[in-house]
C-alpha cells in the first residue's frame, strides 16, 4: 500500500422493535431465542456516528465513546473486531498489512443518553459498518457480526421494515437480520417518541433477559405459541400497509414483553405511572377517535413510542400535549421520526 493511513466515518440509525427480542440461547454469541421484528428510523433523528482511522504507526488500539475513552478490551468489541478481520482475512478482501495496523476508533451518538434511548443496536451496527468499509467487505452479509456486538444491533444493519430471524445453527451463522420492506413501502408511517422522566435505576436488557429465560414460565409460551403467529401477521400488515393489524400486533407483543418482564423472579419492572397512563390515554384516544390511529411500544424502560400515519401526526401531538402539558410534573416531551433507507 502507498499510504500508511486509512479513515472511515459512517452513521448508523437506531430501530425500535414490533416484535420484541428478549433472551438468548447462546450468550456468548448472543442468539436470540425468537424471532423479532423493527423498524429503522432516519439518521437524520437519531443515530451513531463511528471513524476508525487505521494507522501503520499506531501502537495501540483506542475506543473513545461520547468523548470518553473505553476498554478496548472489551468482550463485545473484541468479538466484533476478530470476526471482521477473520472473514477478510479468508477473503483477502483488502492488504494483509492493513490488518496487522492498529485502530482508533471514535464513536458518538447524536442523542443525549439521558433521552433514555438504547444506544448499543445504533453503535454497534455503525462499528461493524465501519469496519467492513475499512477491511473493505462491503457486499459481504455483516448483520451476524454486528449481533455479536449487541443482538439488536444486527437489525439496524438494514433500512425500513427489517426481521431477524434467530437462526437455529449452533455457530450463529444463520442467525442474521434481512429486510422485510424498504422504507419506501410505507412513508407516511411515522414514529413519535414520548421521553418519560425516570429516576429510578433500572436492571440492563442483557442481564434483564437472562433472568427471564430462567425464570418466567409465561416466555417459553411467547417463543412457541405467539412470535411465530405474530411475525406473521406483523409481516402481512406491512405488506398491505394495514394500520389497524400492524397496530394491534404491536401493542400485543409490547404488552406481552412487559407481562414477562413481570413474570421472571426476582421481576424486572421497566414501566412506570406515566407509561401505564400512556397506555390507557391511547386505548381512550383509538376508542373516541373510531379507529386505531396511534400504537405503543415500549422497551426496556418507560419511554412510550407512538406508531401513527402522517396524516394523524398533527393530531395526536396536540391530544399528546394536552395530556402532558410540559409542566415538569410529569412531562413527557417528544423526539419524531421516520423509517429510513439507507445504502
Ligand atoms: C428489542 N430490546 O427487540 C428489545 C426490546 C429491549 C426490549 O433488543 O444483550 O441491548 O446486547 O443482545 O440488544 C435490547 O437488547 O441486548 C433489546 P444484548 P440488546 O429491541
Amino acid at each position: 500500500m502507498d499510504s500508511t493511513q486509512l479513515s472511515v466515518t459512517c452513521i448508523a440509525p437506531v430501530n425500535i422493535a414490533v416484535i420484541k427480542y428478549w433472551g438468548k440461547r447462546n450468550e456468548s454469541l448472543i442468539l436470540p431465542i425468537n424471532d423479532s421484528l423493527s423498524v429503522t428510523l432516519s439518521t437524520a433523528d437519531l443515530c451513531s456516528k463511528t471513524k476508525i482511522i487505521a494507522d501503520a504507526k499506531f501502537t495501540d488500539n483506542v475506543m473513545i465513546l461520547n468523548g470518553k475513552e473505553e476498554n478496548f478490551e472489551n468482550e463485545r468489541i473484541q468479538r466484533c473486531v476478530k470476526e471482521i478481520k477473520a472473514r477478510a482475512a479468508e477473503l483477502g478482501s483488502c492488504p494483509k498489512e492493513l490488518l496487522e495496523w492498529k485502530i482508533h476508533i471514535e464513536s458518538e451518538n447524536n442523542f443525549p443518553t439521558a433521552a433514555g434511548l438504547a444506544s448499543s443496536a445504533s453503535g454497534y451496527a455503525c462499528l461493524v459498518y465501519s469496519l467492513a468499509q475499512l477491511y473493505d467487505l462491503k457486499k459481504q452479509e455483516i448483520s451476524d457480526i454486528a449481533r455479536m456486538g449487541s443482538g439488536s444491533a444486527c437489525r439496524s444493519i438494514y433500512g425500513g421494515f427489517v426481521q431477524w430471524q434467530k437462526g437455529i445453527q449452533l455457530d450463529g451463522k444463520d442467525s442474521i437480520a434481512f429486510q422485510v420492506a424498504p422504507a419506501s413501502h410505507w412513508p407516511d408511517l411515522h414514529v413519535l417518541i414520548l421521553v418519560v422522566n425516570d429516576s429510578k435505576k433500572k436492571i440492563g436488557s442483557t442481564s434483564g433477559m437472562a433472568r427471564s429465560v430462567v425464570t418466567s414460565e409465561l416466555i417459553k409460551y411467547r417463543v412457541e405459541k405467539c412470535v411465530p403467529q405474530r411475525i406473521h401477521s406483523m409481516t402481512q400488515a406491512i405488506k398491505d400497509r394495514d394500520f389497524s393489524k400492524f397496530a394491534e400486533v404491536t401493542m400485543k407483543d409490547s404488552n406481552q414483553f412487559h407481562a414477562i418482564c413481570l413474570d421472571t423472579f426476582p421481576p424486572c419492572v421497566y414501566m412506570n405511572d406515566v407509561s401505564h397512563e400512556i397506555v390507557n390515554y391511547i386505548h381512550e384516544f383509538n376508542r373516541t377517535e373510531g379507529e386505531t390511529k396511534v400504537a405503543y411500544t415500549f422497551d426496556a424502560g418507560p419511554n412510550a413510542c407512538l406508531y401513527l400515519l402522517e396524516k394523524n401526526v398533527k393530531r395526536v401531538l396536540s391530544f399528546v400535549n394536552h395530556i402532558f402539558p410540559n409542566d415538569n410534573q410529569k412531562s413527557a416531551e417528544y423526539v419524531r421520526g421516520i423509517p429510513v433507507e439507507y445504502e
